[in-house]
């Protein structure tokens, strides 16, 4: 299987991210997160490692908001040169608002920290010197993922750091900051049909927010109940869609201490609803914060319960574009990519 990867995600690691609290904690999706998953996929006989193509930045405005992409290339330096303390121990520092847009207007502000906090949902997407260029390389990889299922009809991996699936048409946030599976998904609406199944612990609201207007992409997304979890504001059932959109996004907000028997209960009826919408491609957000021990989730997912979701969601038999998300339990996280990715060889 290709496996679309580029070492570039390192230049990304900000020297921390803000928690529930105000509690400055080392970041936690770190390049360790990667290193685990490319040991794992490397003791396998089938990973064959792949640089990424340069898409440029059409496919990424095809998705996105213009002026948000022009934030995310700009901000950094703005930052460096509106703070002298910034500039003089960059290293130590991410920019990050303190104020966010509530309820958000039309006015886009004019300053920078106005832009970041109308940029931003949270104070997890930390933005530092190479961010946006190792973000527009993530969705490369998503991109060139899409480029090798088209011509060899068969599914790719696409090692994707930062993730993507918070990321909305105008916005940053939960560690995102480009939508790769959107754009990778996005991209390959023009070749089919395409069903995008979100299996990271936490709702994509970004995705949702991407294609909830729109009926040639259906979105379905599987994750932890907003009513206690992250993202908080969106990813309840009754979001099915809008417009020409309607009924062709759900969600499966699912409780605390959600185990294997259960997990696999709703899968498959979600699996269902992508086999009536009779899809050309798929594109799977892969997400292992579901898994027992992840330290940002609350669900019972165990090992080999990675290999039944893995199975039944190959079982659908479409050329599969599978994206990295989240995942944090980084000790068994190269174990549980390749349970669910064997299942697609
Ligand atoms: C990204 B992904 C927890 C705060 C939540 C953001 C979580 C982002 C998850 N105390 N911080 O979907 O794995
Ligand atoms: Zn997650």
């Amino acid at each position: 299987m290709k496996i679309f990867y580029s070492d570039f995600h390192r230049k990304h690691y900000p020297p921390f991210e803000v928690f529930d609290g105000g509690k400055r904690v080392p970041y936690l999706e770190n390049p360790d997160r990667m290193d685990r998953i490319l040991s794992a996929l490397n003791k396998t006989d089938w990973a064959e490692f792949v640089e990424p193509n340069n898409f440029g930045l059409d496919p990424i405005h095809a998705v996105h908001d213009k002026d948000y992409i022009t934030f995310l290339a700009s901000s950094w330096t703005e930052w460096l040169d509106s703070d002298p303390e910034v500039a003089a121990s960059p290293e130590q520092n991410a920019l990050l608002p303190a104020t966010f847009a509530l309820r958000r207007t039309p006015r886009v502000p004019s300053t920078l920290l106005g832009k970041a906090g109308y940029y931003m949902m949270d104070l997890s997407a930390c933005i530092v010197e190479h961010t946006y260029s190792a973000a527009l390389t993530s969705a490369n990889c998503a991109l060139s993922a899409a480029e090798s299922v088209i011509s060899e009809q068969s599914s790719a991996f696409a090692l994707c750091r930062p993730p993507g699936h918070h990321a909305g048409k105008d916005y940053a946030g939960g560690y995102c900051f480009i939508n790769n599976a959107s754009v990778a998904a996005n991209w390959l609406s023009s070749k089919g049909k395409v069903a995008l199944l979100d299996i990271d612990y936490h709702a994509g609201n970004g995705t949702q927010d991407i294609f909830y207007e729109r009926n040639d992409v259906s979105t379905i997304s599987i994750h932890g109940d907003p009513d206690f979890e992250y993202p908080h504001y969106i990813g309840f059932a009754d979001e099915t869609g809008t417009g020409a959109g309607l009924g062709f996004h759900r969600n499966f907000p699912l409780p605390a201490g959600t185990d294997d028997a259960k997990y696999l209960t709703a899968l498959d009826e979600a699996l269902g609803m992508i086999r009536n919408f009779a899809p050309n491609y798929l594109v799977l957000s892969t997400g292992m914060d579901t898994f027992e021990n992840d330290p940002l989730g609350k669900f019972k997912v165990t090992h080999n319960g990675f290999t039944e979701i893995g199975k039944l969601i190959a079982a659908l038999n479409l050329p599969s574009v599978i994206v990295m998300e989240g995942g944090y339990a980084n000790e068994a996280l190269g174990a549980n990519v390749v349970a669910l990715l064997e299942q697609f060889k």
